[in-house]
């Protein structure tokens, strides 16, 4: 039997070809590591055991320059490994970043040749997502924004990204592939301002949109906390909404550049509590690692970087459900909900009567105040938990 930490093809774990094929460059830096062809990557994850599948931006598997006889090898190699190592294709996606053709966006570049450019891309890449299988096609706007608002009307580039989404939606009918869409947020890096800079800015975007009911989210542990916010929150509100679609983790420091670390390796209690809603709300989707490995890893330590990320995820599943079952938890948390039916009756629905009921109602605000309420108490036996003690 397994040991309780290992992961499993059954646990959805899936990492990109671009992530534990990283090769350590950074903006001040060039690669500390050998960079891989996607055969080898596949390869690598087979090597570090339990991984379900790879994700990757049509890019990190045919060059955007191959000729047609060197993608088919590309593509008959990968497909090779795949088989080898039984690991899916779970996810695709587009990159509209990198070439200096979308130096200034795709969707919502000024430049309708460039606009024109990036849905042909994309179909491209989504047929190439379709061929190698994958269910989910995640559209990250890496470039959709600006430097300077004097730039672009902001109206205008959502009403271009819109019609962007509205189109491949409908390519995606066309072609039967049964796509599910995931719309990325991320507030900055690479651009200085990105369009729609959280997950709650793409769920007010998505019921504008022509197939709504084929669109989710796909939000990033990293990205929230660049933006100073709580990521569980962020998710929480996408699953209410029945619109989470995929999910991005790793892990980052508040205040910090964008850095892609191993889920848990930053904010350990922020992803217990994560991990605590996933496996609550029985989320059934993917669960990708965007991150990547420290550039002063050697391969040895890349795969035990992936392997880390699944083990922490594994560990604070684990930790979650010894929480639920803690008596100590278990009693804060019978203390601290005070339910009341027929108060919760007069609420749920408006009406005249109830309306007047709650009018005429007599609170005693002292008692309210008064009530206790041993968070600290609940948040140290939490730590205490997840310190093991
Ligand atoms: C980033 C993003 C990307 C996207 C990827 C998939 O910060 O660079 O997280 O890694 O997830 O492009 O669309
Ligand atoms: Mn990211
Ligand atoms: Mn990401």
């Amino acid at each position: 039997m397994p040991h309780r930490f290992t992961p499993t093809p059954k646990d959805k774990f899936t990492f990109g070809l671009w992530t534990v094929g990283n090769a350590g460059r950074d903006p001040f830096g060039l690669p500390t590591r050998r960079g891989m062809s996607p055969a080898e990557i596949v390869d690598l994850l087979g090597e570090v055991g339990g991984v379900h599948g790879v994700n990757f931006h049509d890019n990190d598997l045919v060059p955007i320059d191959a000729s047609a006889s060197e993608a088919e090898t590309i593509k008959s190699d990968f497909g090779k490994a795949l088989k080898r190592t039984k690991l899916k294709v779970a996810m695709a996606t587009t990159n509209l970043f990198s070439d200096p053709a979308f130096r200034d966006g795709a969707f919502t570049s000024n430049d309708a040749e460039v606009r024109a450019y990036a849905l042909q891309k994309t179909m491209k890449a989504m047929d190439l997502g379709a061929e190698f299988g994958a269910q989910v096609y995640v559209f990250w706007g890496g470039r959709e924004g600006v430097e300077t608002d004097g730039s672009k009307d902001p109206i205008e580039a959502e009403q271009r990204f819109r019609r962007a989404i509205d189109f491949l939606c409908a390519y995606s009918i066309d072609k039967n592939y049964g796509y599910r869409f995931a719309l990325e947020a991320k507030p900055n890096e690479p651009r200085g301002h990105m369009y729609f800079p959280t997950t709650g800015h793409y769920l007010a975007f998505i019921p504008t949109l022509r197939h709504p009911e084929m669109v989710g989210v796909n939000p990033e542990v990293a990205h929230e906390h660049m933006a100073g916010l709580n990521f569980c929150h962020g998710v929480a509100q996408a699953i209410g909404a029945d619109k989470l679609f995929h999910i991005d983790l790793n892990d980052q420091e508040f205040g910090r550049y964008d850095q892609d670390f191993r889920f848990g390796a930053a904010n350990p209690k922020g992803a217990f509590f994560l991990v605590k809603l996933l496996e609550e709300a029985k989320y059934q989707g993917f669960k990708h690692f965007d991150a990547h490995a420290y550039r002063t890893s050697d391969r040895d330590d890349v795969i035990e970087f992936a392997r880390g990320c699944m083990r922490t995820y594994l560990i604070l599943k684990d930790k979650a459900r010894q929480w639920s079952e803690d008596s100590d938890i278990r009693s804060l948390l019978k203390q601290i909900n005070r339910g009341g039916k027929d108060l919760d009756a007069l609420s749920v629905r408006y009406s005249k009567a109830h309306a007047e009921t709650l009018r005429a109602m007599k609170f005693d605000r002292e008692s309210l105040a008064s009530r206790p309420l041993p968070y600290e108490k609940l948040d140290q036996r939490t730590m205490e938990i997840l310190m093991g003690v």
